[in-house]
């Protein structure tokens, strides 16, 4: 038998193929058969590119329909997804076209694709461009590609603490475990209507929220960006909401955001960075709703979740979910004492089975015994309920996105001007943490709008610094490292009257 995800997919396809897969703004819902046509016109659309089964198709297109339909056309044929931010420049998805070598790239109607040595189709945010058109006239893929177990489903890029993105190899396996594992601990049924607000070139968009939707028959309130007026409005109609902490900061700031909004509402989950204490009791109190936060990685999808049924303890991530098993230990893989801080390693069958092209970086990762070092520090209770307390990767997660400092450093680093930079995260109200470069220039001061020129075009605009700070000398330790904890404390404010 198969092991393709899609299989899966399709089966709950059928079984609810009345019922609205996609209710959506402004365009007509897609139905679970019309969404299943879609998916197999897409996959038609591939072979008819000549992609194969194990052939990688990266996507950089804008959240639409057509787009989900993508996906799934990749899963029914053996293709591998490698989903990328929209907001990545032209010089960031040139490595990953590099590295990644698909046999297609469907990019955006707008982007820059001169020059490109791969096979381009494009999709614009209606659904529309060659790869719809190619849809339309392609011969239906009816047949999914038989799949295995371990056979690739999906790559991620993630940023790395060397600066290079890594690919993050998921296979059906991982993700169908994921899947069935999340359905179950929320309670998901056919009855339910997501809204779904999220990016899907990420792990929490991608899989996380449309796989529990797709596996369960239930509906997605599928918008195509975060506005936090435009939930407000949908939010009567649903019984879900997954999103990350700014979603919820967004959400309380809002005029109008009210309990009664959230009266059919049965969960709202957060998760990919860290839910403030304050913006759990704050929701509580306005809405009479403990969010449920929950913890995961692109490289193991997700590990723990508090519970549907009982307490949600704010500040934590809950509980292994069924199948995952979650240590804190030392360097030596020794188990912390329960209540002490230590490293949070992670293993079961939702964790990934390496990076792309990189033996040596996976093997950096991975333990002996299987366990996967996540570079996140926690604690566990005598329950085993985790809290996340700290990074031992020098990581900034700003709204959600992940931003690997060196990465900046790097690009800001190499200007004549500048002796040495470190780019650090400072609490943000918006973001959660907003990205910030400290400057130490060669001699007196470095223009800070020549910094900022430097980096456009490089690097995604979500990634590039929100303040740059000029300063005469880095605060180092008595190896010459710079301490980044002495400017965390000293910039901690620098965003507090910013919105
Ligand atoms: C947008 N901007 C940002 C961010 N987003 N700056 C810093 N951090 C961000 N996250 C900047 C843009 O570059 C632009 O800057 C300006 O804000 C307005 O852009 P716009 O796109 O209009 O912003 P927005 O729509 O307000 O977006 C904010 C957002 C979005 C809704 C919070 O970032 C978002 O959807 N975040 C979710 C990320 C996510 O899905 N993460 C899951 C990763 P300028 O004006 O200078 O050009 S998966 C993961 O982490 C694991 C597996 C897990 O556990 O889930
Ligand atoms: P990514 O590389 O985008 O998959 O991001 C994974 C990282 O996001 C994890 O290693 C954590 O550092 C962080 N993360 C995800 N969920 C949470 C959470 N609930 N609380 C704190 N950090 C989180």
């Amino acid at each position: 038998m198969t092991q393709n995800l899609y299989a899966s997919f399709e089966a709950q396809f059928r079984a609810h193929a009345p019922a609205t897969a996609l209710h959506m703004d402004g365009r007509a819902d897609w139905s679970y058969a019309e969404l299943e046509a879609q998916a197999s016109r897409a996959a038609g659309a591939l072979l008819a590119f000549g992609v194969k089964p194990g052939d990688r198709v990266v996507a950089q297109t804008p959240k639409c329909a057509e787009a989900v339909a993508l996906y799934l056309g990749c899963l029914k044929a053996g293709a591998v997804y490698v989903p990328l931010n929209t907001a990545y420049t032209r010089a960031e998805v040139d490595y990953f076209l590099g590295d990644a070598e698909p046999a297609l790239f469907v990019a955006d109607v707008g982007a820059d694709t001169s020059g490109v040595a791969v096979q381009v189709a494009t999709m614009d945010a209606a659904g529309r461009g060659t790869f719809s058109e190619a849809a339309s006239g392609a011969t239906p893929c009816d047949a999914t590609a038989p799949r295995a177990a371990d056979d690739l489903a999906a790559i991620v890029y993630t940023s790395g603490t060397t600066g290079r993105s890594k690919g993050a190899m998921l296979t059906h396996a991982n993700l169908a475990s994921n899947a069935e594992a999340l359905c179950a601990a929320w309670g998901f049924t056919s009855a339910d209507t997501q809204l779904h607000a999220l990016p899907i070139f990420h792990v929490h968009g991608l899989f996380v929220a449309l796989h529990c939707a797709f596996l369960t028959g239930s509906s997605l309130a599928f918008l195509l960006r975060f506005d936090a007026r435009n939930c407000m409005a949908w939010l009567p109609r649903c019984t879900v909401m997954m999103g990350v902490p700014t979603f919820y900061t967004r959400l309380l700031a809002s005029v109008g955001f009210s309990r009664g909004l959230c009266e059919g509402v049965r969960v709202f989950i957060s998760g990919s960075a860290p839910l403030a204490e304050q913006t759990f009791d704050a929701f509580a109190e306005r809405t009479g709703h403990r969010i449920l936060e929950r913890y995961g990685m692109s490289e193991t999808l997700m590990n723990t979740s508090n519970p549907l049924h009982g307490e949600r303890v704010a500040g934590t991530v809950g509980f292994s979910l069924p199948g995952v098993e979650a240590r804190v230990v030392d360097e030596d893989a020794a188990p912390r004492p329960v209540g002490e801080v230590g490293d949070i390693e992670v293993r079961g069958p939702n964790v990934f089975t390496g990076y792309w092209r990189m033996p040596d970086k996976t093997a950096a990762e991975m333990r002996p015994d299987g366990f996967f070092r996540t570079g996140d520090l926690g604690v566990m209770d005598a329950h085993g309920r985790l809290s996340i307390v700290g990074r031992a990767k020098d990581l900034v997660i700003s709204g959600g996105y992940n931003v690997y400092p060196k990465e900046i450093e790097r690009l800001i680093d190499a200007m004549p001007e500048v002796a040495e930079s470190a780019v650090i995260g400072v609490p943000h109200p918006d973001f959660g943490e907003g990205v910030v470069a400290v400057v130490q220039p060669v001699a007196d001061a470095v223009a800070l709008a020549a910094v900022s020129a430097a980096l456009d075009g490089q690097l995604a605009r979500f990634k590039q610094p929100k303040q740059v700070v000029c300063v005469a000398e880095l605060p180092r330790n008595a190896m010459g490292k710079v301490q980044k904890n002495v400017l965390r404390d000293r910039y901690a404010n620098l965003f507090a009257e910013r919105p």
